[in-house]
Formats: C-alpha cells, sequence, structure tokens
C-alpha cells in the first residue's frame, strides 16, 4: 500500500511537471500553424510577465496572432529570400531600373531641399547616399510593408531561427510599443522585421532613430524627415567620414592577384598605383591625398568591375554587410549626383544560389581555407579562398567560380 501510493504519488509528480513544463517553461515547439497561438500565449507569459503588466501582455499576445495565409507566406519568404537579391548582380545592377531610381531621387532632392540640407549639415552624410538608402530600402516608401514586425520577429523565435538575435529585437520591439507613442498596427516591415521606409530592425530604431519633426515620436512609416535623418544618423554614428568619397572604378592586370582584396588589405592609392591599379576616372580620387588608404574590391572577381573602396564604403555595409548592396547604394549615389555608371561589365557566369554556394563554402573550409561564415553568400573572404583554391590547382585565379 505504501509501495503502491508512493508510486502514484509519484506519478501524480510528474503529470503535474509535465503539466507545469508545458505550461510554464518554454513550450515545445511545433512549427506548424495549429500550435502557434497556444505556443505566444505561454511565451509571452513566460518571458515577459515580470516586465510588462497583464493588459499589456493580454494586448501583445492579441496582435501576434497570424491568419493562416499570412503563416505560411511569411514561411515561404523567408525560406526563399536567400536567393533573391545578393547572388547574381546583372539582374541587380540593371542600368534601366538605376535610372529611373536616381531620377526619382533627383525630383525627391528638390523637393525636400531645404529639409535635406540641414540634414546633410547636421549628420555630414551626403544627401545622395541617404537618397540612395531610401531608395533601395523601400523604394522611396512606395514599397509594400507586408507584415507586423512584431509578428515577423515572433515567427523567427518560433521557427528558432537566429534565436538570440530575435529575442533581443523583440525585446527592443516592445520597448518601442510601450514607449515611444507608435501604434502596434502601425509597426509593419519586411518577413525579418525590419521596419517602416529605412528597414531598421527595432534595436536600430532605439539607437539611431531621429525626431526630426519634433513631434515627439520617431515615426519611420510617414514622415519623410525622421526617415532621412535616421538613416543619416545611423551612418554618422558607424563612423562615416566628412568629405571622403566610397570609392572609385578602377582597372587592374590579373598578375595582381584578386585575392588580395577585402577590407583588411588597406594600401595607400599610390601603393596600388605601384601595384598597377589605375582609376578609371584619372580625376575620381582628385580630392584625395595619395596616401588615403583604400582596399580593393572585386565584388564578381574577375568577371565584374573592379573598384578601390575607401572607410566609407564599409559604413553602408553596417546597413547590410552585402558587398553587391553597398556598391548599389554608391552606384545610384553616383547616378543621383550627375556621374556615369561604372564601366566594367558583369560577364556571365554559371548561376549560382545559396545551396551551391553553401557547398562549395563548405568544401573550401574542409581544405582548412577562411569563407567567413558559411551563410550561402559569396562575401570577400570566400571570393579569396576561391581565389587561392585556384591557385593551388594551378587554374586561372579568377575568385569567383566559372
Ligand atoms: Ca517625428
Amino acid at each position: 500500500m505504501i509501495v503502491s501510493n508512493f508510486k502514484m504519488n509519484i506519478k501524480r509528480y510528474l503529470i503535474s511537471s509535465i503539466v507545469i513544463c508545458l505550461i510554464f517553461s518554454k513550450p515545445a515547439i511545433s512549427l506548424d500553424y495549429q500550435h502557434y497561438e497556444k505556443w505566444v500565449e505561454n511565451f509571452f507569459i513566460y518571458n515577459f510577465s515580470n516586465n510588462y503588466n497583464s493588459k499589456f501582455i493580454k494586448n501583445i499576445i492579441n496582435k501576434s496572432k497570424f491568419t493562416k495565409n499570412d503563416f505560411y507566406k511569411i514561411d515561404k519568404i523567408i525560406n526563399r529570400i536567400h536567393d533573391k537579391d545578393f547572388i547574381n548582380p546583372e539582374n541587380y545592377f540593371d542600368i534601366n531600373k538605376l535610372l529611373i531610381r536616381s531620377q526619382k531621387a533627383i525630383k525627391l532632392s528638390e523637393y525636400f531641399e531645404a529639409e535635406l540640407n540641414t540634414i546633410e549639415t547636421k549628420f555630414e552624410i551626403p544627401k545622395s547616399i541617404i537618397l540612395s538608402i531610401w531608395a533601395i530600402e523601400s523604394d522611396f516608401g512606395n514599397a509594400e510593408l507586408p507584415f507586423s514586425s512584431l509578428k515577423a520577429i515572433l515567427f523567427h523565435i518560433y521557427k528558432e531561427k537566429r534565436k538570440k538575435y530575435f529575442m533581443d529585437e523583440l525585446k527592443s520591439i516592445l520597448v518601442i510599443i510601450a514607449n515611444k507613442k507608435i501604434d502596434t498596427d502601425k509597426i509593419l516591415g519586411s518577413s525579418y522585421g525590419a521596419m517602416g521606409q529605412p528597414q531598421f530592425m527595432p534595436s536600430n530604431y532605439l539607437k539611431y532613430g531621429v525626431d526630426y519633426d519634433n513631434d515627439g515620436k520617431v515615426d519611420l512609416w510617414d514622415s519623410e524627415v525622421d526617415i532621412l535623418a535616421s538613416i543619416a544618423n545611423f551612418l554618422s554614428s558607424f563612423g562615416w567620414e566628412k568629405n571622403l568619397k566610397w570609392g572609385t572604378e578602377v582597372t587592374k592586370t590579373e598578375k595582381l592577384p584578386c585575392y588580395l582584396e577585402g577590407p583588411d588589405i588597406k594600401k595607400s592609392l599610390m601603393d596600388w598605383k605601384s601595384y598597377g591599379i589605375i582609376p578609371v576616372d584619372e580625376n575620381s580620387f582628385k580630392n584625395l591625398p595619395y596616401s588615403t588608404k583604400t582596399s580593393l574590391l572585386m565584388p564578381k572577381g574577375e568577371y565584374g568591375p573592379k573598384f578601390l573602396v575607401t572607410k566609407n564604403f564599409y559604413v553602408l555595409k553596417k546597413y547590410n554587410f552585402s558587398d553587391f548592396y553597398a556598391l548599389y547604394v554608391s552606384t545610384l549615389a553616383n547616378l543621383i549626383e550627375g556621374k556615369k555608371l561604372f564601366k566594367g561589365k558583369w560577364i556571365k557566369t554559371t548561376k549560382l544560389n545559396y545551396k551551391k554556394i553553401l557547398e562549395l563554402q563548405h568544401a573550401l573550409t574542409k581544405k582548412g581555407l577562411d569563407v567567413g561564415e558559411l551563410d550561402g553568400l559569396i562575401g570577400f573572404k570566400t571570393r579569396r579562398s576561391i581565389g587561392k583554391n585556384q591557385e593551388e590547382l594551378k587554374q586561372r585565379i579568377t575568385c569567383y567560380p566559372k
């Protein structure tokens, strides 16, 4: 009897522990739609009850619910996102689209002339660069912002994708909802939760958002001057140097190996010149002393245009860590300033996708070569390792897959 009672008690204890676990611990992850709502409730009660009152939590839980359609829509978008923009630059740098965008930017710079002038003076960022980022991030506010940022961030946590990163962003977005006078329904953004027209993640909103029209809130959805000033403040905070060009297009011979590119290899313009690197436009660096440190950038290895870039180019990469992204911003800014498009052409190579690049990165890593993060994108470390591998195999050194 005693033994049997003991067993019963153990059993009860175990059952109640499981129930407690289900209610109070991080719930077991079932990644489908039907478990999502229950998960959201448990998740907020478990993680945020100590920080926020029950009315706020209840409201957040309500605002976090997905329709079934939206749930599967965001899932689909996230799974295909890697193959979108940055892998095949031929499409990305479409000259007609660039010209249309630069024309739009020029019109907007006339419309917001006074505001842009004061923002440029205050933050010391060229307006062409600010406009260019506004263009690429949301087509000057014309792009659809398809998701509630709160839901998008939660979705990533639910799917256990970069969980720590998205947990931190969730904490930030809750601060915005609780304290920053922005209606939760207005906080729309991308499938990653990047918010509003400049596509700021919530933590960046808190750090770099500017209330430039002094209405008491940082409005990255409807206030153009808040948007423009926030972009400028972001770049300024990451050390944009006044009066320094982002870089210029150059030519080089294949005697100088392409694996000498990258932000960690900096040389003076004079030194690069002695290696046979020549600016396409001799005047492009006329405002810079020859001692200016620059890095070689070859975003498609020997199969594309080549550049020398300054530290300001790498400030642009703080916005998005893709060389193609920063080059797009720089190129569009040049066009807005009335300069010409770079002359080098993107030579056609095998079409790449996330999966192919990841396989390549794994193979290079196995050989002891440094590809940086295994991220399915061809960054400068991956390109350099491709080049070094080609050299070892006594192939033509191109730093990019043929
Ligand atoms: Ca404002």
